[in-house]
């Protein structure tokens, strides 16, 4: 029987809330520094999350949304300055301890730890950003509890791409049945699930309304004591909060419902089909 052995965490949205209050001003203040008069709206912020990554999120402001402006010949250029602006806005937000963790986000990562589980990350954002925000609000001991920090730009494809989750299980050497992922975007759960990742989903403002097709369970928060988790999809393992013993029993049944869906291959189907 396949034992669960690690977790693989998303970023933003899943291990603390960073898209309205943390990325989207870090744009904005960059685009101020830049003396451009672009701003981005919590609402704007939320159509613009259809695209992940952040060089990829201002192109495509820029050819969705302000089409008449003049861009400059070396538009990678460009954004790459822009971005990198946005990155040292965002890292300082996160030094002000401006955005904390999830609720029972620390919990669960001290559970997963104190059972050996292992950790490992999975996300589009930028390295430097992920270090800050395990920095400012774990310590800067927790860099080291996350065997990969797979981030932004080391694959070609970003979500809902499984590239990032594929560098991940390969530099941990882990096979996918070994492991639950969590995410907070349908583009996340796509990317993980491409991956072969069993997914747990814990939704934020922007992405409530969204569809996980096939995640095992669907929540609003990992929950901690006194303060329960409210599930929107699937059925978890207990009524009040994520801990290791729910979420062994959780991907247990994952990997016996994936053998029982497996087809057997039965003669018919193993025999070349003859041509009729
Ligand atoms: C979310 C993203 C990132 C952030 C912005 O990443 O799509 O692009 O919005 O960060 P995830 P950057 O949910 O996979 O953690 O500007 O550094 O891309
Ligand atoms: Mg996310």
């Amino acid at each position: 029987m396949t034992t669960l052995d690690a977790l693989l965490f998303d970023v933003d949205g899943t291990l603390a809330d960073t898209e309205r209050d943390g990325h989207r001003p870090a744009f904005n203040m960059a685009f101020e520094e830049a003396g451009l008069d672009w701003h981005w709206d919590e609402a704007l912020y939320g159509q613009l999350l259809e695209v992940t990554g952040g060089k990829e999120r201002i192109k495509h402001y820029l050819a969705r949304f302000n089409p008449t402006f003049k861009a400059p010949a070396d538009l990678d250029g460009f954004v790459a300055q822009l971005h990198q602006c946005k990155t040292r806005h965002f890292t300082e937000l996160m030094a002000d301890g401006r955005i904390p963790l999830r609720p029972g986000v620390e919990r669960l990562i001290d559970e997963a730890r104190a059972s050996g589980l292992r950790l490992g990350i999975a996300t589009t954002t930028t390295p430097a950003n992920v270090e800050a925000l395990l920095h400012y609000t774990l310590g800067a001991q927790a860099l080291d509890w996350f065997e990969v920090i797979a981030a932004g730009d080391v694959v070609p494809a970003k979500k809902p791409a499984p590239d990032i989750y594929q560098y991940a299980l390969q530099h941990m050497h882990l096979d996918p049945r070994q492991c639950l992922a969590f995410e907070d975007s349908a583009h996340g759960l796509r990317a993980s699930q491409g991956a072969g990742l069993a997914t747990i989903v814990t939704v934020n403002g922007y992405t409530r309304e969204q569809a996980f097709p096939g995640a095992l369970l669907v929540l609003d928060q990992f929950g901690e004591p006194g303060s329960s988790f409210h599930v929107l999809a699937g059925e978890p393992p207990s009524a009040t909060m994520l801990d290791v013993a729910g979420l062994r029993q959780l991907h247990r049944c994952a990997i016996e419902s994936e053998s029982e869906q497996t087809p057997t291959v039965t003669t018919a189907q193993a025999s070349p089909r003859t041509s009729t």
